[in-house]
């Protein structure tokens, strides 16, 4: 079975404990159970992690080379911040879609830059957790 990779950044651990007016109330281990769900009902496999170390989402990059079909990530604050995590993502050969829980472009000024985007083929935000669910079936169409 094809595997599909979720990666989500620092702080996401946090995935409705706090701030549910802007992240929702739905916990990490919802979304991930949600995405493994869709993911198998499509024919895929989904490996998940979530990391607030930036070097642990650029290995786990690194490692899906060449063994993973396409990676969903949200990248967290690192979206703004990491020109690593886009040289990691332009290493990786398969598609890449990324998410954000909050419409990043409805916020701060410093959130409205993705260094992810430039490498993205799709962008999804402002969709809440819905829109990890969105980028597997992008994902799966993408890789059928
Ligand atoms: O909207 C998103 O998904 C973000 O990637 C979330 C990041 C933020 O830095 C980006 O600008 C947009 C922050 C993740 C923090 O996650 C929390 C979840 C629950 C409670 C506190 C933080």
């Amino acid at each position: 079975m094809r595997t599909i990779l979720l990666l989500n950044g620092p702080n996401l651990n946090l995935l409705g404990q706090r701030q549910p007016e802007i992240y929702g109330r739905e916990t990490l281990a919802d979304v991930e159970a949600a995405c493994r769900a869709l993911a198998a009902s499509l024919g895929f496999g989904l490996e998940a992690l979530q990391s607030n170390r930036e070097y642990e989402l650029i290995e786990a990059i690194h490692a899906a080379r060449g063994r993973v079909a396409g990676i969903l990530i949200n990248p967290g604050a690192f979206t703004h911040t990491s020109v690593a995590i886009l040289d990691a993502l332009n290493a990786f050969e398969g598609p890449v879609i990324e998410v954000h829980i909050s419409n990043i472009h409805k916020r701060e000024p410093f959130r409205h830059h993705s260094y992810v985007s430039l490498r993205a083929e799709g962008v999804i935000a402002g969709c809440g957790v819905q829109g990890y669910e969105l980028a597997v079936q992008r994902l799966a169409r993408l890789l059928a």
